[in-house]
């Protein structure tokens, strides 16, 4: 059996401190227009696609941002896009910032269907960076001064002849994520970005940026039986360098198209739903094969478990592993030998 669904990447270079919203629209219908020449029924944007990636600076007044971020969808400046998907029967996911009546700030994804009517919208889960100004850094990703956590979870929708999720971002190096997708039966998980090439905390990620990207879409797609698409804003938006390297991932955990520029590029698959039925029937036949009993740490803790507790890590002195002759008579491994599978060896 064959469920093919088309999709685009559609990644976009930078986007300027005072690039107004038509002129981004603009490019946006450009790339959908490219879409629809290739058949695609699904374009997927980046992050804040309407925007800079303004939490790269601070404000003490967070309201001297509104401009930024998006009180209705559509607005008068986004109806063309709108229109256009309807006109050319191509839906799409639209990353921008969402002010809301009651004055709450999301970092927001919008799924429209083919004739650009919104059917499903997720709010990012995993706010990184930091809330106040840290004058020592290069610039700043303040996204946690300017956006709330949502906990509205990650649903999954009917959509496109499967099963659709959303994450964005910083949501996508996080196993969970995909995993919670996954359970609720997620066959194509579309997911926005905006990494800067330079991490702060710890410059010693910067050359490795793009490995962890791939590695955690890969992983998420392989372990979930699952389609993945990501989408970068990437190149260098008001002097910062951005990843790039948009790519759509197969539930085998391939890549099978990627980005090769900074900028404005649609990158697009035939993708076979059906595919993801492989996966999710063997290695990853969840009903089968998981036991949730042995990871209730997971949805019990936020923080590592450092110097673990009595009732936490308990070892069974007949359980201990003695390693003997190649390792030295009577040497014993404690700590990574608790648990069922500890035997005293032959
Ligand atoms: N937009 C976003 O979530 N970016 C983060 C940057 C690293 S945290 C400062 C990311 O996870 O790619």
């Amino acid at each position: 059996m064959t469920r093919i669904v088309t999709v685009g990447a559609g990644q976009l270079g930078p986007i300027a401190r005072d690039e107004p919203r038509e002129d981004v629209v603009r490019r946006l219908i450009t790339l959908l227009e490219q879409a629809a020449e290739r058949s695609c029924e699904l374009l997927v944007f980046p992050e804040l696609a309407l925007t800079t990636f303004f939490p790269r600076w601070y404000t003490d007044d967070v309201t001297e941002f509104d401009h930024y971020y998006e009180t209705q969808m559509p607005s008068p400046a986004t109806q063309p896009l709108f229109d256009a998907a309807r006109r050319l029967g191509v839906g799409f996911c639209l990353g921008y910032a969402e002010l809301t009546p009651e004055g709450r700030r999301f970092n927001t994804y919008v799924l429209t269907d083919r004739t650009g009517t919104i059917i499903a919208k997720f709010r990012k889960v995993h706010i990184p960076g930091h809330d106040e100004h840290e004058p020592e850094r290069p610039f700043q990703h303040l996204e946690r001064r300017y956006f709330e956590e949502s906990h509205e979870g990650f649903p999954v929708w009917q959509a496109y002849g499967g099963i659709v999720g959303m994450a964005l971002c910083n949501d996508r190096r996080w196993p969970e994520t995909y995993r919670v997708m996954g359970l609720r039966g997620a066959e194509m998980i579309l997911i926005g970005y905006n990494t800067p090439l330079h991490y702060s905390p710890d410059p010693e990620q910067n050359a490795l940026q793009a490995f962890h990207n791939h590695l955690v879409m890969q992983a998420g797609a392989y372990q979930n039986g699952t389609w993945v698409v990501g989408v970068a804003k990437g190149g260098i938006e008001e002097g910062v360098d951005s990843l790039s390297q948009s790519s759509i991932i197969a539930p085998s955990g391939q890549i099978v198209a990627q980005a090769i520029s900074g900028g404005d590029e649609l990158i697009s698959v035939r993708c076979d739903l059906d595919k993801c039925a492989k996966y999710k029937h063997t290695l990853f036949d969840f009903d089968r094969y998981r036991r949730p009993e042995a990871y209730d740490v997971i949805t019990h803790r936020t923080s590592p478990v450092t110097s673990p507790p009595s009732d936490e890590l308990t070892v069974d002195p007949d359980e201990i592993l003695i390693v003997r002759d190649d390792e030295g008579e009577g040497a014993a491994k404690p700590a990574a030998a608790t648990g069922a599978d500890a035997k005293e060896q032959p």
